[in-house]
């Protein structure tokens, strides 16, 4: 038996930028291989993915389709991964777990930037990757100069595996530089081989060179062929170029369309040849395989409509079956998923992608064992950079809707909910709009649920500048006992960040012990809201002297004069609005630096410095100082400016002092709302 049968079946994610054509990959690749009859469209919603209603109706992906084929005798799941930015966090949850990456991107040398966040998380987690360029078909520019623009993003050595054959600028084949064979594309068949074109021999020449140069970095025999001009033997090539991507060393670059099926099956063939099996992959993750100890991770959690959870798990190690318990509860049926289509199966092994039922206590990213001492990698949270406020049309219908939240949160661990105190706001966070878009339809869609969304408030405070002292009175006469309170008080601004504080002075019990309390009661319960309709914060008050009635007076009524001398006394403390600010870290590639640079002043941000981004080339690093309220979109004016890849994280960092037209407009929104 070969290794790759002991290790199972291998797993490969398509990810790669919004729109390069990964699904429709996944459907060329299911048609070659019998496993869809009539090839599926994207555009005419027929593809074996994006089955869900929010997929179709956006044409574009928004969770994982995993599925699974045969080629030539070699079994794969394949995994496509949505690719606007807006979804990355599943790409990243699910490459944990795969033996290889496909990035599929489109033959366009001014957006191959768009590549870096995945290729940087490929490098980083040592994952082997071959790059698609699909689309094909309608390449305009040079494959030399896009080429040259990948290398420009990847850290790793690029390998072109294959140079275009051009008729009437029209790509109409290729030549495979490994086997030196020429081929033309037949739409829908297998390409045809021919006979080298002449006219091709002296490109085709340069770029094989330029492979074996760059296999020869890495291979001293190669090298010494090379400089003594020997011709190497392919099988030196072929077996260089599967050990070279095992580790990480280089990234083959096929070229292809995928809705014509040209060049996917050469795909297919370097991906049977190439892609190192689950126990390689186990290895590389830091964990082992071996027979006997069941180990798995979840890469995707799915809510099917019945509410059901399946896990998609890859499993590292050992067999599993259903029925088994273990300690994230018991596996309760077990499945192949074919797009949304449920196989039920018994058990699974080593390599395999499979779906586990109803383990509850399972989220994305864990681990399936009975021993706690195995650790796998995980991909890290992404901070969120959106967020909306929530609310439904029917109060009776919250209960539902956090149990749904929390369901939607499960499938897609980069949403975020949090219940807001100091705005009384129930928030939904994650990449962007048409992320937290996708959720909303999904509550609707899939749990009935009519949510609506709203810009979020913004928890503004206020202070006051200077102090006053103020006397008053509270005095009812109705009838049996009357209510009696008087007092002064002083008040006074704090530090900002002091808070709130309370004393009393009072001499000679002319406000008794008993209801200095209610005094304090009476201050606070007026500072909830202060003269322009915010929490008051960074205040003193002082109780310094009073009247009392002996029969009158009790808790309630000093209380009541506490507040009325706040409320008298609080306008002539000059109050004046807070609003928080965000200490914001931007991160982008640094031929935008100046652009962002301005958006960020325009959007009332202080910059505090910039630096050269740890770990990635060619990136910044900007932070600054930023309104609370002009963060809420700055992800928006970010991605325009950086082609989607600039991102940023912020929190909370201090109040500060808002005066002029802003705060009226912010004064005035909040009386509008009393
Ligand atoms: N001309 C041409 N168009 C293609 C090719 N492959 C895909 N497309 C088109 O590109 C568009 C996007 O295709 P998808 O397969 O949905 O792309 P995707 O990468 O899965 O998109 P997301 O998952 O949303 O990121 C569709 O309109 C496809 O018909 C190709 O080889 N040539
Ligand atoms: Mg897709």
């Amino acid at each position: 038996m070969s290794l790759s049968k002991q290790a199972g079946p291998r797993s490969i994610a398509l990810i790669g930028p919004y729109s390069s054509g990964k699904t429709t990959l996944l459907e060329s690749i299911l048609h070659i291989c019998g496993e869809v009859g009539r090839k599926g469209n994207v555009n005419a919603g027929t593809t074996l993915g994006d089955s869900s209603k929010e997929a179709r109706d956006r044409k574009m992906s928004v969770e994982v389709n995993s599925a699974h084929f045969s080629y030539l005798g070699d079994d794969f799941s394949v995994l496509d991964c949505p690719g606007s930015v807006e979804f990355l966090q599943e790409s990243e949850n699910v490459l944990i777990g795969v033996d290889a990456a496909v990035l599929v991107c489109e033959p366009e040398e001014g957006r191959s930037i768009t590549l870096l966040p995945l290729l940087k998380f490929l490098e980083i987690h040592d994952i082997p990757t071959f790059i698609f360029v699909n689309k094909i078909d309608k390449a305009k520019g040079l494959v030399a100069d896009l080429f040259e623009s990948l290398e420009s993003v990847s850290n790793r050595d690029l390998v072109l595996r294959q140079v275009p054959i051009v008729s009437n600028d029209v790509v109409t084949g290729y030549v495979d530089l490994a086997s030196e064979r020429a081929y033309v594309y037949k739409e829908g068949l297998p390409s045809k081989i021919i006979e080298m074109p002449p006219e091709i021999a002296e490109s085709e020449g340069t770029s094989r060179f330029a492979m074996l140069e760059t296999l020869a970095d890495f291979d001293d025999h190669l090298m010494e062929e090379l400089l003594d001009d020997i011709e190497p033997e392919k099988e030196e090539i072929y077996s260089l170029l599967t050990e070279d991507l095992k580790n990480g060393l280089v990234v083959p670059v096929f070229l292809g369309s995928a809705e014509n099926e040209y060049g996917v099956r050469r795909l297919l063939k370097s991906l049977r040849h190439e892609v190192p099996s689950s126990i390689v992959t186990a290895q590389r993750v830091g964990l082992e395989a071996t027979e006997d100890t069941p180990v798995a991770q979840v890469l995707k959690t799915y809510m099917s409509s019945q509410g059901g959870k399946l896990s998609l798990v890859r499993i590292w190690s050992g067999k599993f079956n259903d029925g088994e318990t273990f300690s994230a509860g018991r596996i309760a049926g077990m499945y192949r998923l074919q797009g949304a289509k449920l196989e039920k199966i018994t058990s699974a092994s080593v390599g395999d992608v499979v779906a586990f039922a109803r383990m509850e206590e399972l989220h994305t990213g864990d681990m399936v064992l009975n021993d706690s001492q195995i650790k796998g990698q995980r991909a890290e949270k992404l901070p969120p950079v959106y967020k909306f406020a929530l609310f439904s049309d029917n109060r009776d219908d919250d209960v539902k809707l956090s149990a749904a939240l929390g369901k939607i949160v499960e499938e897609d661990p980069s949403l975020v909910t949090e219940h807001r105190q100091e705005t009384q706001e129930l928030l939904l966070k994650g990449q962007g709009e048409i992320h937290l878009r996708v959720a909303l339809e999904r509550l609707r869609n899939k749990y009935g649920l009519n949510v609506h969304s709203q810009k979020p408030k913004i928890a503004y405070k206020e202070a006051i500048r200077k102090g006053a002292k103020q006397h008053a009175r509270f005095r009812k006469q109705s009838g049996g006992h009357g209510q009696f309170g008087d007092v002064q008080i002083d008040i006074q601004p704090l530090p900002r960040g002091s808070g709130f504080e309370f004393k009393e002075k009072v001499v000679g019990g002319s406000v008794p012990k008993q209801y200095i309390s209610a005094v304090e009661h009476g201050v606070q319960d007026y500072l909830v809201e202060g003269p322009l309709g915010f929490p008051v914060m960074d205040v003193s008050v002082t109780l310094f002297d009073g009247q009392h009635h002996a029969v009158d007076s009790s808790e309630n009524s000093f209380r009541s004069a506490a507040r009325i001398a706040m409320a008298e006394g609080m306008p002539k403390c000059s109050p004046v609005l807070l609003e928080p600010i965000s200490k914001v870290e931007i991160v982008m590639p640094s031929e935008h630096t100046s652009k962002v640079n301005g958006i960020v002043t325009s959007r009332r941000g202080q910059i505090l410095g910039f630096d050269t981004r740890e770990g990635w080339v060619g990136w910044d690093v900007l932070t600054a100082m930023m309104p609370e309220s002009e963060v809420h979109d700055l992800i928006v004016d970010l991605r325009s400016a950086t082609l989607g890849v600039g991102t940023f994280r912020s929190e909370f960092d201090h109040l500060q002092e808002l005066t002029g037209h802003l705060a009226e407009k912010v004064i005035q929104n909040a009386a509008m709302r009393h």
